[in-house]
């Protein structure tokens, strides 16, 4: 197959991402090998290469067509997106998917003596960032006027310095803020992991990949918490052990030989099964209960 035939996927090279990314790709189905300080990994069993590059840059590697898909967070993808705006230029990267990894919020934090009120407490104060195009769109949305402040990183340490008098950065635990003396007072964009791409045609071969990627990138999430579960249930109490399943649709459910009082129930569980939920099936009659995990799905 030609170079250009091969699908290219951009992912963060080293940081929170990586690993859940790499992760992700594996559980598709792709077979690559990783040397150290690559910065390319050929797919050994599908036409797709995985670019390693700092997350910041992976919308322009789409925009630029240097790759066809990225898997990058919701804040990046938003501030670049505003920040070609901005500058006129039409951004040539879509969502298409959003991963149940990455999780975070971009929030304002101020010193824990600030008395916050509102959005209005910000006015004329200087607040330090690394996402100055998300921030000045929530300060005009307030109208409120501030100066914006724009790091590269420890952004938190900055009201200590007298860089700035609070900050607007990303926070998962808080763990970080709660060392800074710094308290949450405002969420201005929830974020989590994506798969973007551009919205220009590509050839057929890649369009068909990227189909086959997405579907099984679902199936990869879905079955991420899905559980198989068997028992044996009373036909009197079939209908209150059927509402006992977490998250299943319609189970399947089929007589049990030799026992015409009782049918064997299967269903896929979209939710973790706990010990309480087998109790509770239990005390409603069911037993002979499997709990089975499930290893692919494709819908
Ligand atoms: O080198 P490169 O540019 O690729 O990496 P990076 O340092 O810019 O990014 P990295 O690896 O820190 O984060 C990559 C992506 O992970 C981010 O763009 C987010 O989409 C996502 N993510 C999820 C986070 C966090 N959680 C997070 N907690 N990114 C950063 N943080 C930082 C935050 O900035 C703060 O310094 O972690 C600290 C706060 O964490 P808590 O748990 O103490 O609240
Ligand atoms: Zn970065």
């Amino acid at each position: 197959m030609d170079k250009q035939s091969r699908l290219k996927i951009a992912i963060q090279k080293s940081g929170r991402l990586t690993d859940l990314s790499l992760d992700l790709l594996t559980r598709c189905g792709l077979k690559f090998s990783r040397g150290k300080d690559q910065l390319i990994c050929h797919g050994e069993n599908m036409p797709l290469d995985i670019l390693l590059v700092r997350d910041d840059d992976i919308p322009d590697l789409v925009q630029q067509d240097v790759a066809d898909l990225g898997i990058v967070g919701l804040n990046v993808i938003e501030e670049k997106r505003l920040s070609f705006e901005k500058a006129g230029i039409q951004p040539l990267f879509e969502q298409l998917m959003t991963l149940d990894h990455g999780r975070c919020r971009l929030c304002i934090a101020v010193p824990d003596e600030f008395k916050y009120q509102g959005a209005q407490s910000l006015q004329g104060k200087r607040i330090a960032t690394t996402y100055p195009n998300i921030l000045g769109n929530y300060l005009k949305q307030n109208k409120v006027n501030a100066e914006i402040v724009t790091l590269s990183g420890a952004v938190e340490i900055a009201p200590r310095l007298g860089r700035a008098d609070l900050i607007c950065d990303l926070v998962s635990t808080g763990a970080t803020l709660t060392a800074n003396h710094l308290t949450e007072v405002e969420t201005i964009l929830e974020s989590q992991a994506a798969i973007i791409r551009t919205p220009l045609p590509v050839s057929d071969s890649k369009q068909d990949w990227i189909h086959r990627l997405l579907m099984r990138v679902d199936g990869v999430q879905q079955v991420r918490e899905s559980k198989y579960i068997l028992l044996h249930a009373p036909r009197a109490k079939l209908e209150q052990i059927k509402q006992l399943l977490p998250g299943s649709e319609s189970p399947t459910i089929i007589p049990l030989e030799g026992h015409p009082d009782k049918v064997v129930i299967h269903a896929v569980c979209r939710e973790n099964v706990f010990w309480e939920t087998l109790e509770s099936l239990k005390k409603a009659g069911a037993s002979s209960m499997l709990v089975l995990p499930v290893e692919k799905m494709l819908n």
